[in-house]
């Protein structure tokens, strides 16, 4: 097929970066949260070879912040999600799936806690600032809702470590996996977090200006020369390998959130008051119909995914694939697919349709394995 070319304009929000990405020969964007979001600067294998020897610069921007602040701000936090955040200590990085009332997932973004009463939602794809401000409105909280000038550019990569350290000192070496530091760089004032989509390593750094976006980028991107730094995205093969699902792909608000393999950050007795929670213990009783998968189809490399393919089961449709790249690492393809239950179990084979053809599928266990 011919390539299409996306049109920019204002409605597409820019990035505090985004003369460095067109200077770094950005080819292919995403549309996340209403911003582009680069994809391709070369292609998606050998970027994934450099993500995992070196170290890569990523504009993502496009992960924006809703910002809760104010003496409600906790209990507001609470209600959205399954899991705790009581616990959750300032300086500390959260994942957590927000979850409606229904129990369908609305955003499965990273909580940053900056103070006892202070926020940041760090949000996947969807509308969660009029989602929470309508939360917080009609509950009469008191309590500030906004998505402030916050910008996470992060740094991916075995050599992260070393170019964080030559930026700012050793010290960056101890900030601990989602954990973060208030630092300053350039000049400019950023919250510093080991954190990113990737499985290699590396920080966030969250500019909270973005008329200094450039001056951060330069910064970083002088520290990185010895590193052989490359500018970068989140990488398609590699987050198939680390096992990361995209919202809007893979689970959508279609989806309750104990089918998507969220169970590890939900506390679902937690003390505080969550809107899920009684969908929650409906649906536990009942028992789920479909589950998010590991699918792996041996053989040579399937074209890319533009609609979910049909997963079959003795010629019955028991799913959809939502997410497919060919892994070197494996020498398989890796796709991330909604399984019926009754399927849903490692080692079960089963038949994937691309294209009007069926190729030979086995359900796998998180890590790929059995
Ligand atoms: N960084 C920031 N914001 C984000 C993302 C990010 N917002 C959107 C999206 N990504 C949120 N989704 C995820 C999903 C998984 C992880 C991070 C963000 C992640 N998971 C680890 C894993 O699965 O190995 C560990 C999670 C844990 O155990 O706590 O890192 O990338 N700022």
């Amino acid at each position: 097929m011919n390539p299409v070319e996306l049109v920019l304009s204002p409605r597409l929000r820019v990035t505090p970066f985004e003369a460095r990405v067109r200077e770094q020969g950005i080819k292919s964007y995403t549309v996340y949260n209403r911003m582009v979001l680069p994809v391709n600067y070369t292609d998606t294998l050998d970027e994934y070879q450099h993500l995992c020897a070196n170290v890569q610069v990523w504009d993502v921007a496009a992960e924006r912040q809703v910002e809760v602040v104010g003496p409600d701000a906790l209990e507001l936090v609470e209600l959205i999600t399954p899991r705790h955040i009581a616990p959750c200590e300032v300086g500390q990085c959260v994942y957590a799936p927000l979850a409606d009332q229904d129990g369908l997932v609305v955003n499965d973004p990273i909580i940053l806690r900056l103070a006892q009463d202070r926020f940041w939602i760090s949000i996947a794809d969807s509308d969660v600032l009029l989602w929470v401000k309508g939360i917080a409105y009609g509950r009469g909280m008191e309590v500030k809702v906004f998505e402030p000038d916050v910008s996470p550019l992060a740094v991916q990569g075995p050599k992260a470590d070393d170019l964080m350290a030559d930026l700012l000192g050793e010290h960056v070496r101890d900030i601990r996996f989602f954990r973060f530091i208030e630092t300053n760089i350039a000049g400019t004032d950023v919250v510093l977090a080991r954190s990113g989509w990737s499985g290699q390593g590396g920080f966030e750094i969250y500019l909270q200006n973005s008329a200094d976006g450039l001056a951060l980028w330069d910064a970083v991107w002088a520290a990185g020369q010895k590193y052989q730094v490359r500018a970068g995205s989140p990488n398609l093969i590699e987050r198939l390998e680390t096992g990361l699902k995209s919202y809007g792909s893979d689970m959508t608000h279609d989806d309750h959130v104990l089918e998507c393999g969220f169970e590890r950050y939900m506390h679902l007795d937690k003390p505080a008051a969550y809107m899920a929670r009684e969908s929650v213990q409906a649906l536990q009783q009942q028992g789920v119909k479909k589950r998010l998968c590991h699918l792996m189809v041996p053989g040579n490399p399937l074209p890319g995914l533009r609609e979910r393919w049909p997963v079959l089961e003795n010629g019955s449709v028991v799913g959809f694939a939502s997410s497919c790249a060919y892994s070197p690492k494996h020498e398989a393809n890796l796709l991330f697919a909604m399984l019926s239950v009754n399927v849903a179990k490692p080692g079960t084979s089963l038949e994937l349709e691309v294209s009007g053809n069926r190729c030979d599928a086995i359900v796998k266990d998180d890590r790929w394995k059995s």
